[in-house]
């Protein structure tokens, strides 16, 4: 397969989209952009829902590959995690695979796997094949996604890279973010690596920056040729002095979710 050129980038709107549409150019690709809202300074993006099939199967024909960011993006009811996230992903995969897009690379979450109790002293980073254990019905439609995309490859061998992305901002800002960040810029390393790695089948990766204190394994991640260089250990110092260190009494501590695993907020979406 040549390496992807043409890239559907979904969710082009939100945060982690906006960061991708300024970084992703420089490695050469040609992003066709598309968000349920309009994309501020991009006329020619398209404007559609997960939920129109024939949109998804016009928008993804003739790309390379699939980038897809779109969906809620924080808990919120069942109902609009089902519509959006689960039925809007599946919807995505359908219109990729009658379309014969080969690639997808799916921006799944550590909340797939956050009631995963985070590393404490000498213990082993979490692995990408540690248990789902989704905190949320929003981290249970990204456990969903990857399932979904081990069974396009399975059944219709359509590759995919899920990312569990940990928190990708321009700056880590709590003590929990010192260990999951992402820095844009690692991520954009991290999906061209995803979009450009051969035979992936379906893997798995977490998706960070090579952070001190990380909690997970980035080995699957390099393995396709990822190299972060970034780190949040310069913003320790600060964070930790307003906000202190983890604290093991603390359950919004205690889980790699965080406070997802207490306190879910819900999207007013
Ligand atoms: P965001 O909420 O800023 O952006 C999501 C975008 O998807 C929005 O522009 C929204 O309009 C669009 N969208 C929502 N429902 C849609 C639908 N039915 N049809 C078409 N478009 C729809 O979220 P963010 O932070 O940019 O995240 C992007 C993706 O990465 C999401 O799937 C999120 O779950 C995932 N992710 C992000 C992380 C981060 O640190 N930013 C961490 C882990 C996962
Ligand atoms: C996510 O999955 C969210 O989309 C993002 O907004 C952050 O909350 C991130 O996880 C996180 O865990 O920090």
């Amino acid at each position: 397969m040549p390496a992807p050129r043409t890239v559907l980038l979904t969710g082009a709107a939100g945060g982690l989209g906006t960061l991708m549409r300024g970084l992703l150019p420089e490695y050469g690709y040609e992003l066709r952009l598309l968000d349920v809202l309009p994309v501020e300074g991009e006329p020619d993006a398209i404007t559609a829902d997960l939920a129109d099939r024939a949109a998804l199967r016009e928008a993804v024909r003739g790309v390379d590959a699939i980038i897809h960011l779109a969906g809620i993006s924080l808990e919120a009811s069942f109902d609009k995690i089902l519509k959006a996230n689960i039925e809007g992903t599946y919807n995505l995969y359908e219109a990729a695979r009658e379309e014969g897009v080969r690639r997808v690379v799916f921006a799944s979450s550590n909340h797939a796997v956050g009631f995963t109790p985070r590393p404490r002293g000498d213990d082993p980073l979490i692995p990408v094949d540690t248990p789902r254990r989704p905190d949320t019905f929003y981290g249970l439609s990204k456990s969903f996604g990857e399932d979904l995309a081990q069974f396009y490859w399975d059944k219709h061998g359509l590759e995919t890279v899920s990312v569990r992305i940990g928190s990708c901002f321009a700056e880590p800002t709590s003590v929990r973010m010192l260990s999951v960040w992402m820095s844009p810029e690692d991520g954009a390393r991290l999906f061209h690596a995803a979009l450009t790695a051969k035979d992936v089948g379906h893997t798995v990766v977490y998706g960070s920056s090579a952070n001190t204190r990380l909690w997970w394994d980035l080995s699957t991640a390099r393995a396709l040729g990822y190299e972060p260089r970034d780190d949040s250990e310069p913003y320790a110092e600060k964070i930790v002095a307003e906000q202190g260190d983890l604290d093991p009494g603390n359950p919004d501590h205690a889980h790699l979710g965080g406070h997802f695993t207490t306190h879910p907020p819900i999207w007013p979406y």
